[in-house]
């Protein structure tokens, strides 16, 4: 993933025509469109194709599967075009040995810590085993929470040089220059930006942000 604004937009609108609008609107502005499931069920595979054709695709399909589903699922977000492929850590080493297997060159992401208060009680304890067994099974990186820079810091020790996203900024509390001075490399943000008047915009004044703040 080529990182030139350290923002990725999480597209979690259901009307498909809106979604291609804020798609066209802010795709050079950020440096990669995430689909989840409730895009997918407005506007099915075609359109997670399409938007795939605009640049870096970052399919969340989400799975938190056993290892045979888990190949099924993700073979299938590969072949929509997607060059991201993000899956749950807790399913344990095989799961994401298989999503890696399945996502030939797409690179997948293993989420650690849940961003939302409720993944402080089963997601935050685990999060440091979770991060050393992607890194094992061979993930381009881990999700981890910009609600809580300190845990980005923590999993920023264990992970090197892969890649650290972390959702969480504006309307779940996190700020954008906070995630990234503790060590995430891009942040993932939603209705900051998707429900703003001007997306594309407001793109521009998260990456802004970081910049003023952080550095290259
Ligand atoms: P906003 O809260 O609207 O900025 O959206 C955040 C996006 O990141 C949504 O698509 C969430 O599903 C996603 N997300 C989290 O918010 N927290 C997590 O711990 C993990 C994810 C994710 O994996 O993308």
């Amino acid at each position: 993933m080529r990182l030139d604004h350290r923002v990725i937009l999480a597209l979690d609108v259901t009307d498909p025509s809106r979604a291609r609008t804020i798609a066209g609107a802010v795709k050079s502005d950020v440096d990669a469109i995430k689909a989840g499931w409730a895009l997918f069920l407005a506007g099915g595979a075609d359109l997670i194709r399409e938007l795939a054709g605009l640049g870096y695709l970052l399919a969340d399909m989400r799975t938190a599967e056993i290892p045979n589903t888990t190949r099924l699922i993700v073979e299938q977000v590969a072949a929509l075009g997607a060059s991201g492929i993000i899956t749950q850590g807790f399913v344990g080493e095989d799961s994401i040995r298989a999503a890696v297997e399945a996502a030939g060159e797409a690179d997948v992401f293993v989420i650690t810590e849940m961003s939302h208060p409720g993944g402080a009680r089963f997601t935050a304890p685990h999060a440091e085993e979770m991060a050393r067994m992607a890194i094992q099974a061979g993930a381009a990186g881990i999700v981890a929470p910009a609600t809580r820079p300190d845990r980005v810091k923590a999993l920023r020790a264990i992970v090197g040089s892969r890649l650290i996203l972390a959702p969480g900024v504006g309307a779940q509390g996190g700020k954008a220059s906070d995630a990234i001075a503790a060590g995430a490399d891009a942040v993932i943000v939603g209705r900051a930006i998707y429900e703003a008047k001007d997306p594309a915009k407001a793109a521009r004044e998260i990456a802004a942000e970081i910049r003023s703040t952080v550095p290259r």
